[in-house]
């Protein structure tokens, strides 16, 4: 399970399904991680600095699912013996499996529930890091995310799936405003993956200073089943008691890469505090307790686990990372969605009533027709459904 040679405490693998799925593989890999794509598209897969034996083209129709996850589950179906090779070759060694999918488009979502069974069936505990798109995208991109976030939080409520870790891109938009548009994406997966592995490096470390969160409580925080959601702040600040726990304030609250958790319903919390040894060794106490204290008041009852670490890299600040577990699904974000998607699928059944269909349908072509909007993504819709209609009267 100890991964001695990078010192992290699991060994994961990390397979990206679709284009936004396997750059977020992609970023992990840069951290020296096992990954792989698997993609519709052969134009998506060459532009990924992946070995050719990482990546996986399972072809469907004229070159891609189209924003239509039927069109990427039936790949995988298509491709079935394909891909149970692929993932099985890639995770030989692996602790644990991550699938990476930018939610919303064709091939990752539809391909998801499928490569969760078969990494199921061939038993890799697996887990999924899933992204939310953002209000300028169009809208079948968010209701098909919406109806796949419910069959994934339906499959980590059952444990099939731990952790489901939800990244809401229209929150990374806000970390990142100035970036330029070349630029955005790998500098917020790089970000997205530094945070996830920065517990499992830390967990694996020693902690001269009040504790250390040590690889069994990281593999609690992976097993707490549910939603998980990664935070960062940083405290530059480091005279007044409060700042510290403003500062944590901020990871948990404004500095979360998700939006809309209620924190209250997490089950489990770590915090990681880094430092330089020299800025630790003068910390009071009493300032970390504060700022712990913060962070246990927001979740309530749970498992909290706290490690503070010396890194001789880190220059007159503190590193602030939060890792909150066993949450529920992001309700305010999701309702926000479902309302944006409502507004917009009232707008496009007006202008289709408004004119003749003919034209328009032509127009509009198959992957924007309205239909796609109600297509599920297979097994576990019932739930996606219920959580969509729930913000969708
Ligand atoms: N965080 C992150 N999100 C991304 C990235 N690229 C795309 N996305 C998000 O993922 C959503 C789905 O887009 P794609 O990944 O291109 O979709 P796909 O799975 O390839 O599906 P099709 O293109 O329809 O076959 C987008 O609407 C974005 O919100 C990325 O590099 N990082
Ligand atoms: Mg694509």
């Amino acid at each position: 399970m100890s991964n001695k040679k990078s010192k992290r405490s699991l060994d994961f693998a990390f397979i990206g399904l679709g284009e936004g799925g396997g750059r977020i593989a992609g970023a992990f890999n840069r951290l020296k991680y096992t990954a792989g794509a698997i993609n519709t598209a052969q134009g998506d897969l060459a532009g990924l600095r992946l070995p050719p034996s990482a990546k996986l083209h399972i072809p469907i129709g004229a070159g891609g699912a189209g924003q239509d996850p039927t069109q990427g589950r039936r790949a995988v179906l298509e491709h079935e013996d394909r891909v149970r090779a692929f993932v099985q070759a890639l995770t030989l060694t692996a602790d644990q499996v991550m699938l990476c999918v930018g939610g919303g488009g064709g091939t990752g979502t539809g391909a998801v529930g499928e490569v969760v069974r078969i990494c199921r069936e061939l038993k890799r505990p697996v887990g999924v890091i899933y992204t939310l798109p953002r209000t300028i995208e169009g809208t079948a991109v968010k209701a098909n995310a919406l109806q796949a976030l419910g069959s994934l939080y339906q499959l980590a409520e059952m444990g099939a799936i731990s952790p489901l870790v939800v990244v809401d891109n229209e929150r990374i938009g806000a970390l990142f405003p100035n970036l330029r548009l070349g630029q955005f994406w790998p500098k917020a997966n790089l970000h997205l993956a530094g945070l996830f592995d920065a517990f499992n490096k830390l967990s694996t470390q020693k902690s001269q200073f009040l504790s250390a969160l040590d690889g069994a409580d990281y593999l609690r925080l992976l097993k707490a089943g549910k939603c998980a959601a990664l935070g960062y702040a940083e405290i530059t600040d480091l005279k007044a008691a409060s700042a510290l726990a403003r500062a944590l304030a901020d990871a948990v609250h404004g500095g979360l890469l998700a939006n809309g958790f209620d924190l209250g319903t997490a089950s489990a919390v770590g915090i990681a505090i880094v430092g330089s040894a020299n800025t630790l060794t003068y910390l009071p106490a009493g300032y970390l307790e504060t700022a712990i204290k913060l962070v246990k008041e927001t979740v309530g009852g749970g498992y909290t686990f706290t490690g503070v670490y010396a890194d001789s890299t880190v220059h007159r600040k503190l590193k602030l990372y939060t890792f909150f577990a066993g949450l529920d699904l992001p309700m305010a974000r999701v309702g926000e969605l479902a309302q944006e998607t409502q507004v917009e699928v009232g707008q496009l059944q007006e202008k289709l009533t408004a004119r003749t269909a003919a034209p328009l349908a032509g127009l509009l072509g198959d992957g924007l027709a309205l239909p796609t909007l109600e297509r599920g993504c297979g097994a576990g819709a019932t739930i996606a459904d219920n959580v969509f209609a729930q913000w969708a009267q």
